[in-house]
């Protein structure tokens, strides 16, 4: 039986679990959901995410929010089939995977989804991008990605020499990002820069690309 994903192929949190559902190769069907219009803040989505927020997934009887809970899920439920994302043969390469998906989660993400919020999102809104809290994220952004520099010059992933979930959360937020004029923190450094190229250029990510436009419904 198909798994039911609600949210949008645009929504960079759908998109992290549409990268997941794709490299494991997992029968699925995506239902959108009407965020003008407010569906996911109406009673029948509530039921299946008290916070309101995009994406949801439905398994059977079993219902899940969070993107990345729902990635680790489809992960670990289909780890026999398509690329081994969680190591699961390995249980010290595993928990190092789990260590590069928290840093994505707690270091990453926080700096990185403000900068695409206010380049590319508050525009679509009729907002003007607020500058101060672009310069501040970018500069905790290269933070983060000196230490990813200095991390992929001893291995070709995150997490070890093996594509994994971890790589993968990054994805979504930093495909947006490179479409900014600050694409150069990652261009600039050599190992973040061919680490993204080999992310970015997996049939499963060129395929959940072709829905990232934003303003799409
Ligand atoms: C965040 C969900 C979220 O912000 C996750 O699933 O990872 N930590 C959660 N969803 C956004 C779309 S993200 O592209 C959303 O639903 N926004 C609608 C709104 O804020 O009303």
């Amino acid at each position: 039986m198909a798994v039911k994903l609600h949210g949008l192929a645009m929504s960079s949190c759908t998109a992290l679990v549409l990268s997941c559902i794709h490299e494991k190769g997992v029968d699925f069907e995506l239902v959108p959901v009407n965020l003008s219009a407010g569906q996911h803040k109406q009673p029948p989505f509530l039921a299946k995410n008290p916070f309101g927020l995009i994406p949801v997934l439905e398994d059977g009887d079993l219902t899940l929010f969070e993107s990345r809970a729902i990635s680790t899920y489809i992960a670990e439920k289909f780890k026999e089939t398509g690329h081994d994302l969680m190591r699961h043969n390995n249980r010290n390469e595993a928990a190092l995977v789990k260590v590069w998906a928290e840093v994505e989660s707690q270091n990453y993400h926080p700096a990185i989804s403000p900068i695409v919020y206010q380049f590319l999102v508050a525009p679509l809104l009729g907002q003007n991008p607020n500058q101060e809290i672009i310069n501040t994220n970018l500069e905790k952004l290269s933070k983060v990605l000196d230490v990813y520099e200095a991390k992929l010059s001893t291995t070709k992933y995150l997490a070890g020499d093996f594509y994994s979930l971890a790589d993968l959360h990054h994805f979504p937020s930093t495909y947006y990002f490179m479409k900014s004029p600050w694409a150069s923190l990652v261009n600039d450094r050599p190992h973040v820069k061919a680490w993204w190229e080999d992310i970015s250029s997996r049939p499963a990510s060129v395929k959940v690309a072709e829905g990232m436009v934003l303003g799409q419904k």
